[in-house]
C-alpha cells in the first residue's frame, strides 16, 4: 500500500461515520423477571446489586461479607491509607492475581478495628475510618478529620446476559459539585475529568482528536479533589472499563468494566502528590533510566537506506545539534520481519551502529508484535513448533493483517513466550549493539476492520488462568513491553535497559516509557500533549513524551520551536514524524525508492525549517542538555520516591482553587515550573503563579506567587521558573550525554528567606553501579534571612564526579554583599548578569553569605 491510500485508509479507520455497515437493529433483550413460562428473547439479563448482609467475618487481614443474595464483599487493609474493596456476585472470587500491582508490594499487617453498630459494620485504621451498610454493602469513608471522602450511592451492581455472561460490573458513588477528577493516564480532554465519561480499551487510535476516547493505553486509575482532600480509587480491572464522572448525572460517577469483578483500591491522601506515590506503591516504580535516553532523540518513519541514516547523524554532529539517539523505524526489518534486516538498504547493520555510536549516538529499532505468517521464517516456525502464538476459541491460529500482511501473535500472557520474546533479542542488542528499542501496535493492532483489534474469543494463557481476549487485551502491550525489557535485562544484566512501548497497563510503568502515538502537527496537537503528558505523570507513567512536531502532517517552523521547547520538560524528547514516506519494502527498486524519498519527503529534523527556525530549535534541545543533571535527579527522586516528574498544578497547592482551572502550567521536579507557549503567535502570556516567591529561569526576575503575571514569549523564550530556595545544576552543552569529561558544574542558587531543600544526583549514566554506592548525591540546604545566606553541602556516594570545580551563582540576594566565606574563610565573588558568582572546589560545605 502507498503511503497516500494508506494514510486514508488509516483515516478513515478513524471515522466511524464512513462505516458502511448499517447500524444493526438493537436486539430484544429483556430483564429476566420480566419473562414468563417460555417465552424466547435475543438476550435475556440479570441484574444484582446487594441486599441484607447474613454473615460478616475477619480472617487474618480480610474481612468477608455475604449477602443473603449471595453478593461477597472482600475488604483488606493493605496500609493506613490504602483500602482494597473486592465484589463478586459468583460463589467465589477470582484467583487473587493481578498484571498491575507490584511484586515488591507486600502488606504488612495494618492495625485495624472492626466492630457492629446497628446499621453498618464498622472499620477504622490510624487514617480512615469506613463504614459498610448492613443493607447494601455500601461503603462511606471518612478521613482523620470525620470528612466524608468516598460515599456509595448504589454502590456493587452487576449484570448478566444468557448469550454473554457477565456483561458489567459497576460502583456508584457520590459527588458533590465542587469535585474534581483527574489522572486516568492516557485521556487527550480537559484535566479535569468531570463533566467526561470515558473508557479504557488500548486502540491504534492513528491521528487521534482531543476528544477520541479510547486511546492507546488503559489506566483505571484515577484521583478525586474533594473540600481540598485528595484521594484515588484504582480500579483494577484489565477488560475495557467505562469511568461516568459526573456526566450522566451530576451527583453522581461510576467506574464499570464488562467482565470480571470489581476490585478498587482505595488510597487516601491527603494531599494529590502522597495519592501518586501509593499508587506507585501499589503498582511500581521504572527503575532509573540509562542517561543517554534523556537526551534528544530523532527519528521518522523511516531512515533508510544507510547513507540517509549516516548523512542525518553527520548532519547532527555538523551543525552542532545535541543528539543521543537515532531511530529505526518499521522500514529497516526485511519485509517487516520482526529481528531481521533489510541487507538492501543495511548491508552491515553491526558496522553502521558501530559507526554511529562512535559519532555519539545509540540506536533505537521497532519491534512490533505482529509475526509474518511466513514458513522461511524462523521467528515464526519457532513459536508455531513451540504454540506460542495467540489461537481462537476452537484452536485456530489468530491470524491478523498488519504491516506484514498476514500474521500471528506471541501470547505475552504466558511466562514461557515471554521468555522466548526476551531472547529474541539476542541479536540486535548482543551482536549488533542496538541500544534500545520501540514497541509498537501493540494494543495489538489488525488493520482492515473496525473492530482494530483481534478478536474477544482469542484464548490466552494468563499466568495459567486462562482467559479470552476481552480480559486479556489491555494488559497485552503491557506483557510484551515486560516480556522485551525482561529480556534486555537478562541478555545484558550489567546495561540499563532502554524500551518505549505504545500500549501498556496501569503498573507498565515498570517496563517502559511511553510516547502518546499518532498525533497531528497541530497547535491543538500540541495542547493535547501537554495535557496528555502532565495526565501520564500523574498516572505513574513520568517517563513519557508526545512525537514532536507531530506524526501526520507538517509543522511550521514556529510550532516545531514551541513543540521542542515544551519538549525540554518531557522527560522522553524525541522528534518523530509520518513526514510523506513510502513504506520502503514497497518500492522494487532502490533508484525509485531514493528518487521517491528526495522528492515527496517531508522533513522534520530541526534543521528543515530555514535557519532561524534551526537556531531557536537548537537553543531549546542545548538547554535540555545543560538542565540534565536537574531532569535526571528528578528522575532519581520519582524512582525512589514515586512522586510524579510532572505533576499538574493542582498538585502544587490543592488548596488553591484558581489552579483547578490552569491546564497550560506544570512543575518539573521539585522546583521549576513551565508555561509552555502553545498558541501560534504568541508574543506575551499571562499565567497564574501559584504561591511562594519565583524566579525567571532566565534574568533572575522575582515574581511574588498568588496572582496573575504577564511575561513576554518571543519565540526564543518559553517561560520558566524556578522556586526560591531552589539549587538547579547545570551542565556545559554536550552533543551526547557523557560525550566529554565535565570540567565545572554550575549550580544556581535562588535566593530565600526561609529554608528550602535541593538534591544532585549523578553516576556513570549505565549500569547498575549506583546500587553498590557508585553515586555522588549531594544534599543542599539553604536558609535566608533578610541579610544573609547559608548554603550548605553534603555529599553521600562513592560515584568520583570529573569535575573539581564548582561555579555557584547567586540569583536574587535582596541585599549588598559584605562578605562571603566558603568553609570559613574569606572569598572573593564578582557580578554577573544574573547574580554573583564564586568559583569553589567541589568538596565545599558551608557557603556563607552576609549582607
Ligand atoms: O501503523 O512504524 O505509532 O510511531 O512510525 C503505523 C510506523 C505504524 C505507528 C507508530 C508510529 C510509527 C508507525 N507505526
Amino acid at each position: 500500500m502507498d503511503f497516500k491510500s494508506c494514510l486514508e485508509y488509516l483515516t478513515n479507520q478513524n471515522m466511524p461515520k464512513k462505516n458502511p455497515t448499517p447500524e444493526p437493529k438493537s436486539p430484544n433483550i429483556v430483564n429476566v423477571k420480566n419473562t414468563i413460562g417460555h417465552d424466547r428473547f435475543d438476550d435475556v439479563f440479570t441484574e444484582y446489586q446487594a441486599n441484607v448482609v447474613v454473615k460478616a467475618g475477619i480472617i487474618e487481614d480480610t474481612i468477608f461479607f455475604k449477602t443473603e443474595n449471595n453478593i461477597l464483599l472482600r475488604v483488606k487493609v493493605l496500609t493506613e491509607r490504602i483500602i482494597r474493596f473486592t465484589y463478586t456476585f459468583q460463589h467465589t472470587f477470582e484467583a487473587d492475581f493481578s498484571y498491575a500491582i507490584d511484586d515488591k508490594f507486600v502488606v504488612q499487617g495494618v492495625a485495624f478495628s472492626f466492630s457492629e453498630a446497628t446499621d453498618f459494620y464498622h472499620l477504622s485504621t490510624d487514617c480512615l475510618r469506613v463504614n459498610i451498610s448492613k443493607n447494601g454493602l455500601k461503603v462511606t469513608i471518612f478521613d482523620e478529620n470525620n470528612a466524608i471522602i468516598s460515599q456509595d450511592t448504589e454502590g456493587f451492581t452487576a449484570r448478566t446476559t444468557l448469550m454473554h455472561g457477565t456483561t458489567e460490573v459497576k460502583i456508584t458513588k457520590a459527588t458533590d459539585k465542587n469535585e474534581a477528577f483527574f489522572g486516568l493516564g492516557d485521556k487527550s480532554c480537559s484535566l479535569n475529568l468531570r463533566g467526561q465519561k470515558l473508557q479504557n480499551w488500548n486502540t491504534d487510535a492513528f491521528a487521534f482528536e482531543a476528544d477520541t476516547d479510547p486511546l492507546y493505553r488503559a489506566i483505571p486509575f484515577f484521583f478525586g479533589l474533594k473540600k481540598g482532600v485528595g484521594y484515588g480509587i484504582f480500579f483494577d480491572n484489565p477488560f475495557k472499563t467505562h469511568f461516568d464522572f459526573a456526566k450522566t448525572k451530576k451527583n453522581q460517577i461510576s467506574f464499570a468494566a464488562d467482565g470480571g469483578q470489581v476490585d478498587y483500591h482505595f488510597i487516601h491522601g491527603p494531599s494529590l502528590t502522597e495519592v501518586a506515590q501509593q499508587y506507585t506503591d501499589l503498582t511500581g516504580r521504572p527503575e532509573l533510566p540509562p542517561l543517554w535516553s534523556l537526551g534528544f532523540h530523532q527519528c521518522r518513519w523511516s531512515y533508510f537506506p544507510e547513507s540517509r541514516v549516516r548523512e542525518v547523524a553527520d548532519k547532527f554532529r555538523a551543525m552542532q545539534i545535541p543528539c543521543d539517539a537515532i531511530y529505526f523505524d518499521i522500514d529497516y526489518m526485511d519485509g517487516f520481519r520482526c529481528f531481521t534486516w533489510n541487507k538492501k538498504y543495511f548491508p552491515d547493520p553491526k558496522a553502521l551502529i558501530a559507526d554511529l555510536k562512535t559519532q555519539g549516538f545509540q540506536s533505537v529499532v521497532m519491534i512490533d508484535p505482529g509475526i509474518k505468517k511466513d514458513d522461511d521464517y524462523w521467528v515464526y516456525t519457532e513459536g508455531v513448533a513451540k504454540d506460542f502464538y495467540l489461537k481462537r476459541a476452537d484452536g485456530d491460529l489468530m491470524l491478523g493483517q498488519v504491516w506484514p500482511g498476514e500474521c500471528v501473535y506471541p501470547d505475552f500472557t504466558h511466562p514461557a513466550v515471554r521468555h522466548w520474546w526476551g531472547q529474541l533479542y539476542e541479536g540486535l542488542y548482543n551482536d549488533e549493539n542496538v541500544a534500545g528499542f520501540w514497541n509498537d501496535m501493540n494494543e495489538p493492532a489488525n488493520f482492515k476492520v473496525w473492530h482494530k483489534t483481534i478478536s474477544d474469543d482469542v484464548r490466552h494463557d494468563y499466568e495459567g488462568l486462562l482467559s479470552s481476549h476481552k480480559k486479556a487485551h489491555n494488559i497485552y502491550g503491557m506483557q510484551m513491553s515486560r516480556a522485551t525489557t525482561e529480556g534486555l535485562k537478562r541478555l545484558q544484566p550489567t546495561k540499563r535497559p532502554f524500551l518505549v512501548t505504545r500500549a501498556s497497563y496501569a503498573g507498565g510503568q515498570r517496563f517502559a516509557a511511553v510516547w502518546t502515538g499518532d498525533n497531528l502537527a497541530t497547535w491543538e496537537h500540541l495542547q493535547i500533549a501537554n495535557r496528555q503528558i502532565q495526565r501520564l505523570s500523574i498516572s505513574g507513567f513520568s517517563h513519557c513524551g508526545s512525537d514532536i512536531g507531530g506524526f501526520m502532517q507538517e509543522p511550521t517552523g514556529e510550532l516545531m520551536v514551541r513543540w521542542l521547547q515544551m519538549g525540554i520538560f518531557h522527560p522522553f524528547y524525541r522528534i518523530h514524524s509520518a513526514g510523506n514516506n513510502e513504506a520502503g519494502d514497497s518500492l522494487t527498486d532502490e533508484t525509485t525508492m531514493l528518487e521517491s524519498l528526495e522528492k515527496r519527503r517531508l522533513d522534520q529534523e530541526p534543521w528543515s525549517f530555514g535557519d532561524a527556525f534551526m537556531a531557536l530549535g537548537k537553543a531549546a534541545i542545548e538547554l535540555r542538555y545543560q538542565l540534565l543533571p536537574y531532569i535526571y535527579t528528578t528522575m532519581m527522586q520519582h524512582v525512589n520516591t514515586g512522586i510524579p516528574v510532572i505533576q499538574s498544578l493542582i498538585f502544587y497547592d490543592q488548596d488553591d482553587k484558581k489552579l483547578l482551572g490552569v491546564e497550560r502550567e506544570f512543575t518539573f521536579g521539585q522546583h521549576i515550573l513551565v508555561s509552555p507557549v502553545i498558541e501560534e503567535g504568541s508574543k506575551n502570556q499571562t499565567l497564574y503563579l501559584p504561591k511562594g516567591d519565583w524566579f525567571d529561569f532566565y534574568d533572575g526576575k522575582k515574581y511574588v506567587g498568588g496572582k496573575n503575571i504577564t511575561v513576554e514569549t518571543p519565540l526564543s523564550k518559553m517561560p520558566i521558573f524556578v522556586k526560591s530556595g531552589a539549587v538547579i545544576p547545570i551542565y556545559p552543552v554536550m552533543q551526547f550525554t557523557n560525550e566529554r569529561p565535565i570540567e565545572v558544574l554550575d549550580l544556581k542558587v535562588f535566593y530565600t528567606k526561609e529554608t528550602e531543600y535541593s538534591e544532585l544526583y549523578e553516576d556513570s549514566g549505565d549500569g547498575y553501579g549506583y546500587r553498590l554506592g557508585e553515586f555522588s548525591l549531594s544534599f543542599f540546604e539553604i536558609k535566608g534571612t533578610p541579610k544573609s545566606l547559608i548554603l550548605t553541602k553534603n555529599t553521600e556516594g562513592s560515584f568520583e564526579t570529573s569535575y573539581d570545580t564548582i561555579r555557584l551563582i547567586f540569583v536574587g540576594l535582596p541585599f549588598k554583599i559584605q562578605a562571603i566565606q566558603v568553609d570559613g574563610k574569606g572569598f572573593e565573588f564578582k557580578n554577573v548578569g544574573l547574580g554573583v558568582e564564586i568559583i569553589v572546589d567541589k568538596r565545599f560545605e558551608g557557603i556563607e553569605i552576609v549582607g
